[in-house]
């Protein structure tokens, strides 16, 4: 099995971040990534490649074809212009977010020029830090789920994006939840342009993939389904209800699947069971899965039971739908377990994968050039 990784993921390395009314340590830390390469390279070539791949350069296209270009022009020297507006500090968090009802019945107004009035534009809350690498490090994480998308794309079946920060709460215009690109959606608009085809993405991930289901919402082409702790307890709190169901072209392509704090394997996999049936229904050529496994039962962020048994039968009953996959990390916050479970999905992954089939490209150029 294929999977792409690069240690540019280190250059995005917060130190503090202000979580539940305190300043604290930053969860999502290059840790982690590191913790999965090393349960992957430990399996010495048996179920991953001996090595892992390093991404290649897929230039811009493919992020401004998901994500705002002003976003995108915004992320890349914001925090070198934060250290000469406003003060010299290892991580920039915005203070004034730009609500809704601060301007309610006035005028519209033009995007502000000021970074700090910029950070509130641009960002929707208060987890995620931007540092000096921080940049480098997101355009590296779309780099290497793209990667593996091009794997999937030329013909395997399964290829692993083992990158950060990562992306499914990052919408179209917005960063936040430890976000800054969302690599999945990122890859599944890329595979859906180049194979002309319909194309679910899956999202595990403990949280809601509010970011990827902006991006989607009114798309026909690209459908998503997610299961996740019932928003009203569980980050991102706004989103990730059952009623949110796709609207325009894409009305009927949005499924969320809420579900219980303290759930184990067998709820889950049952909800599980239920989402793979919606996919089956809309019958995409390939899925992008946005794997966080903080549904873990030891997850720091999260309320939910899973076991790495658990895991593993969530990749085997995944593998049953026989498509491609492109898996892209997402969440995962115990460094303890977060290498043997995101390995347990593979392997469960990798049990049916060999007799997937793979779409053809469309033929003619590429539409992200
Ligand atoms: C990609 C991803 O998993 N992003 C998650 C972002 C969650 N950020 C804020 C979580 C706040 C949880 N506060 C601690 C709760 C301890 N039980
Ligand atoms: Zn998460």
């Amino acid at each position: 099995m294929p999977w792409v990784y690069t240690a540019r993921h280190r250059h995005h390395d917060p130190q503090v971040e202000l979580d539940t009314s305190a300043l604290a340590s930053p969860r999502e830390v290059p840790a982690r990534i590191d913790a999965i390469a090393a349960a992957l390279l430990a399996d010495e070539g048996r179920t991953f490649g001996a090595e892992a791949q390093a991404p290649t350069d897929h230039g811009l296209a493919p992020i401004t074809a998901v994500h705002d270009p002003d976003l995108v022009t915004f992320l890349a020297d914001a925090w070198q212009r934060y250290q000469r507006e406003v003060r010299p500090v290892r991580e920039v968090v915005p203070d004034v977010f730009a609500m809704a009802g601060l301007r309610r019945g006035m005028p519209a107004t033009a995007p502000p020029a000021a970074v700090a009035a910029q950070l509130g534009w641009w960002c929707f809350e208060t987890t995620t830090p931007l540092v000096a690498g921080t940049y480098d490090a997101a355009r590296a994480a779309v780099d290497v789920a793209l990667t593996a998308a091009d794997e999937v794309l030329g013909g395997n079946p399964l290829a692993y994006a083992a990158g950060r920060p990562p992306g499914h709460h990052a919408t179209r215009s917005l960063y936040g939840g430890y976000c800054f690109f969302n690599n999945a959606a990122v890859a599944a608009a890329y595979a859906a342009a180049l194979t002309d085809g319909p194309v679910s993405v899956l999202d595990v991930d403990y949280h809601h993939g509010n970011g990827t289901q902006e991006v989607f919402y009114e798309r026909g082409d690209v459908q998503v389904v997610s299961l996740h702790g019932d928003p009203r307890r569980a980050y991102p709190f706004h989103t990730g209800f059952a009623d949110e169901v796709g609207g325009g072209r894409g009305r009927g392509t949005n499924h969320n699947y809420p579900l219980p704090a303290g759930l184990t394997d067998e709820g889950y996999l049952q909800a599980l069971g239920e989402a793979l049936a919606a996919i089956d229904r809309f019958a995409p050529g390939l899925i992008v899965l946005s794997l966080g496994v903080d549904t873990a039962a030891t997850d720091p962020l999260g309320d939910l039971g899973l076991t790495t048994a658990g895991f593993h039968a969530m990749g085997a009953l995944i593998a049953q739908c026989g498509l491609p996959l492109i898996v892209v990390q997402e969440g995962g916050y115990d460094l303890s377990r977060i290498g043997a479970d995101t390995a347990a999905v593979l392997r469960g992954l990798r049990g049916a994968a060999e007799t997937a089939h793979t779409p053809e490209p469309s033929a003619g150029p590429p539409p992200l050039g």
